[in-house]
């Protein structure tokens, strides 16, 4: 059985020219669906959850071990070192649900995730590698697991090739939460697109510009599969035009320990709430941190449920 996951050269070369890479199968459909059957009921119970009180779930593979597992799988941490180094932090994951009559995820492109409302999330240190970033290697990636089915009609995530090196927008201008406002946009397309209650159009660089929807790649999945992206390649998605398939992604991002997560914050906003850190910590999913930048947790460790 293979045991090694790294990416081969012609790989490397596919995502520096294009920043993104996929779809790799994790599990087979069957095993997805019974796992993420599993999970949807533990993502209910939030008293050991890095934020209890928060309705987004993130960062919940802190809690849930078969969530932890995964973003310590090989077939993903080998993938992601491959393009970020040897010493890899799982610094985030985030569920992105789009049910049957959503709207489509407005293109966007991200880097320190700034998401709106605050400052950077995420601060890279090491000028020497920085350097080679310029060149289409990038400091953070996602790799986004389709956790149902994805495909066309519900809104599978697209991603446009080789606009990693250019920025269409501005990711640090803040903008409001403007919750009424979910699904209520209508783009060109005649289809309606926004960002979950923002909308990501306000940040462009120039009003003007228009993205080229037929260049667009649609990552078509089925569950269990997953896609690796830096999310300054420009991605999105369409609308979910099914009546009754819901679309479930988990994006889990990574950093190389020389980036500092959330320096020197004591929470962040984000969708109307605020998320305090007080719980929250990276995990060190591969190799060894040197830099002692960030609250570091070992990779399978998750904290014991409470009993009842
Ligand atoms: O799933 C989507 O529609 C968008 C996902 C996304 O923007 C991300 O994972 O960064
Ligand atoms: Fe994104």
């Amino acid at each position: 059985m293979r045991k090694d996951y790294y990416l081969s050269e012609a790989e490397k070369k596919f995502f520096y020219n294009n920043g993104y890479l996929g779809p790799f199968t994790l599990m087979e459909p069957d095993e997805m669906t019974s796992l993420f059957e599993e999970v949807r009921m533990d993502l209910l119970d939030t008293r050991n959850a890095p934020f209890p009180k928060s309705k987004l779930n993130y960062d919940r593979h802190l809690d849930i071990p078969a969530l932890n597992q995964i973003i310590n799988n090989p077939k993903i941490t080998h993938r992601v070192s491959s393009i970020l180094g040897p010493n890899v932090l799982s610094w985030r994951t985030e569920w992105f649900p789009k049910y049957p009559g959503d709207e489509g995820t407005d293109w966007h492109q991200a880097e320190s995730f700034v998401e709106f409302e605050g400052t950077e999330k995420l601060f890279p240190t090491a000028e020497e590698e920085l350097k080679e970033y310029d060149q289409g290697r990038p400091w953070e990636l996602t790799a986004w697991i389709a956790m149902a089915e994805a495909t066309k009609e519900n809104g599978c995530l697209k991603v446009m090739p080789g606009t990693h090196r250019t920025w269409f927008f501005d990711e640090k201008k803040n903008i409001k939460f403007e919750p009424e406002n979910f699904n209520k946009k209508t783009i060109d397309t005649g289809e309606k697109a926004g960002f979950y209650g923002y909308d990501y159009d306000k940040l462009k660089l120039d009003p003007t510009w228009k993205p080229d929807e037929s260049k667009a790649v649609h990552m078509v999945m089925k569950p269990g599969q997953f896609c690796i992206f830096t999310s300054r390649c420009m991605h999105g998605s369409n609308p979910n035009r099914t009546k009754d398939q819901t679309r479930m992604g988990w994006a889990t991002r990574f950093v190389p320990t020389h980036v500092k997560v959330y320096d020197g914050q004591k929470s962040f906003h984000h969708f109307g709430e605020e998320l305090p850190l007080d719980r929250y910590s990276t995990v060190l999913v591969l190799g060894e941190d040197h830099y002692h930048h960030n609250k570091v947790r070992p990779p399978m460790e998750v904290v014991a449920t409470t009993s009842a």
